[in-house]
């Protein structure tokens, strides 16, 4: 089959949803949305894993755009789990009529543009063939899984699930033995409901991380009622904010009080829980002194929490500045490891050698026997799920040539050579940095907007320029080096995570509401730094 259309939006997350609404009830688009799944919800459609919860508040990790939804939903907990998350983004869907233009179980696995007719031909795995105009990548920054190539994985006579591509039927875990490798945000949730349920859960760690208690708890009827009449405000403070939370980062620095009142704020904010505890100084990600603070104020908790010493030693003894890695916040993470069938592994000092049919060996041929492993070792995070599409450009080139050296955009939004394609969060934007609804609606609407712009003055190619690309890089780098976020040399925001992956700091660290007036200040502007043609 093939079809002409005016849009095209890949992915029916979070972004793909919104960007559908903008593009077809908005502007009247003809436009279809390619979904993978087969169903609504991107991230949350496959992200099922054990513990599967968001770190953003409830009232804060929905849509803004509509004054009748927001009145409509009603969160049941501080912070969603996956399954009500996935309710909400169902409900989305009905609510505004989504599913008429959206193919589920359907994987686009080309993109070429064909200059001569301007248009993008989009081809997918079953064979079909769309002509559009514009093409729009909701795909995701976290959504190509990344599984260690371990020698004789494939020999393990046990399961092993990625928990980014968790089985729906959930996984049994009682009486057997599980290995879990990694420990970063998706790890620290699910250990303590493996725990729960297994036999013996083994935690395979090689870099220790930081977590912060999440203090999830149901909503209570004055919160929920105090959200309802608030919306406009609350709104307008996640709009106000660097990374797109419901609360302000406090502005005075660590050494700007003394000892004893620095430990009472670290104390409040630590009972605030979750991502406020960041917010209680304002000065934490960029002043190593001032970090160094907060970091041993987290590694005291985490001696004070498990009880014994080797391992409480080894989960404190983290290599990088809090904060720098994506900060995981946890219900009883460190708590788990004084439960007797919890046991954690070093293999930063003797890393896993290979897997074998019944378990694990380490370099130091010490073995493991598994029942079960479980890989929360990540993402090829943002450039991962653009790439794994054969995308082309102008003259047939490659956008995995264009990025061989990391991934150049304007904005996040655009790459050079490739006309009309907007890349939503795509690497250069805040994305990942910010609670990303906020992040996503700002992309949805800008890209609408320079859409409509384009459709009322006739315009047929918005293209960012290679200089315009070059000068954001050197923004989103700059701004990044403005931060300690570059000290964390392991971490995925660096692309440090994949073997092979250049390393280049990817997500816009300017903070969302800075990124926001850029934004608007170039389509007001009339689009500097695109060259809009035809
Ligand atoms: O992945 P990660 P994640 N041998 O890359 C380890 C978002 N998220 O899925 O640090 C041994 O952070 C790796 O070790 P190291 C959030 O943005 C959001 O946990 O590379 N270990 C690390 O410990 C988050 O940042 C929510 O040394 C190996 C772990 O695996 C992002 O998703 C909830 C290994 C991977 O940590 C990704 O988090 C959860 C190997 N070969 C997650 N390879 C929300 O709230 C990797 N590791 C919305």
């Amino acid at each position: 089959m093939t079809r002409d259309m005016d849009a095209l939006i890949i992915g029916a997350g979070f972004s793909g949803m919104y960007q559908l609404i903008c593009l077809r009830d908005r502007l009247g688009l003809d436009v279809r949305v390619l979904e993978m799944g087969e169903g609504v919800g991107g991230t949350w459609y496959w992200n099922r894993y054990p513990g599967a919860r968001c770190d953003s508040e409830s009232h804060s990790y929905c849509y803004g755009f509509s004054r009748e939804l927001l009145e409509a939903w009603e969160w049941s907990e501080r912070y969603p789990g996956q399954a009500e998350i996935l309710r909400y983004l169902d409900h989305v869907a009905d609510r505004f009529d989504l599913r008429r233009s959206i193919s589920f179980g359907t994987r686009v696995v080309g993109a070429d543009f064909d200059a001569a007719a301007n248009k993008w031909v989009v081809r997918t795995e079953g064979g079909d063939v769309y002509r559009v105009n514009f093409l729009i990548t909701a795909v995701g920054c976290l959504s190509s899984a990344n599984v260690p190539d371990l020698k004789g994985l494939e020999g393990f006579a046990g399961d092993w699930y990625h928990t980014g591509l968790w089985p729906h039927e959930g996984v049994d875990f009682s009486g057997k033995l599980v290995g879990q490798i990694g420990t970063g945000s998706t790890g620290i949730q699910s250990v303590p409901v493996i725990a729960g349920e297994a036999g013996h859960l083994t935690v395979f760690q090689r870099t220790a991380n930081y977590s912060i208690p999440a203090r999830n708890a149901k909503l209570t009827d004055a919160f929920k009622a105090y959200v309802k009449a608030n919306h406009p405000d609350i709104r307008a403070l996640m709009h106000s904010t660097p990374n797109g939370h419901p609360f302000a980062i406090n502005p005075r620095r660590v050494f700007d009080v003394d000892d004893a009142e620095r430990e009472r704020l670290f104390e409040e904010g630590w009972a605030a829980g979750g991502l406020q505890f960041r917010a209680a100084f304002g000065d934490v990600l960029v002043d190593q002194a001032a970090n160094d603070e907060a970091a041993g104020f987290i590694k005291r908790k985490i001696r004070e929490v498990v009880t014994d010493p080797g391992t409480a030693e080894l989960l404190a003894d983290i290599d990088h500045p809090f904060a720098a890695k994506r900060p995981p916040i946890d219900s009883e993470y460190f708590e788990a490891f004084n439960r007797d069938n919890v046991s954690l592994v070093d293999v930063r000092s003797d890393p896993i050698a290979e897997v074998t049919a019944t378990g694990v060996r380490l370099a130091s041929g010490r073995e493991f026997a598994l029942d079960i492993i479980v890989f929360a070792t990540g993402f090829d995070a943002m450039t991962g799920p653009l790439l794994r599409m054969d995308i082309r450009g102008r003259d047939g080139v490659r956008l995995a040539d264009v990025w061989a050296a990391g991934p150049q955009t304007y904005l996040g939004l655009q790459v050079a050579g490739f006309p009309n394609l907007f890349t939503m969060t795509g690497p250069g934007s805040p994305s990942v940095l910010c609670n990303m609804p906020v992040a996503i609606e700002q992309h949805a609407e800008w890209i609408a907007d320079c859409i409509g712009h384009m459709r009322a003055n006739g315009i047929r190619t918005v293209e960012t320029t290679a200089a315009a690309a070059e000068a954001w890089g050197r923004e989103v780098a700059d701004a990044a080096n403005a931060t300690l976020l570059p000290k964390a040399t392991h971490s995925w925001y660096l692309g440090a995570n994949v073997p092979g992956k250049p390393r280049v700091f990817m997500p816009y660290a300017g903070g969302m509401a800075r990124y926001r007036a850029h934004c608007a200040e170039v389509a007001a502007g009339g689009y500097p730094g695109f060259v809009m043609g035809g």
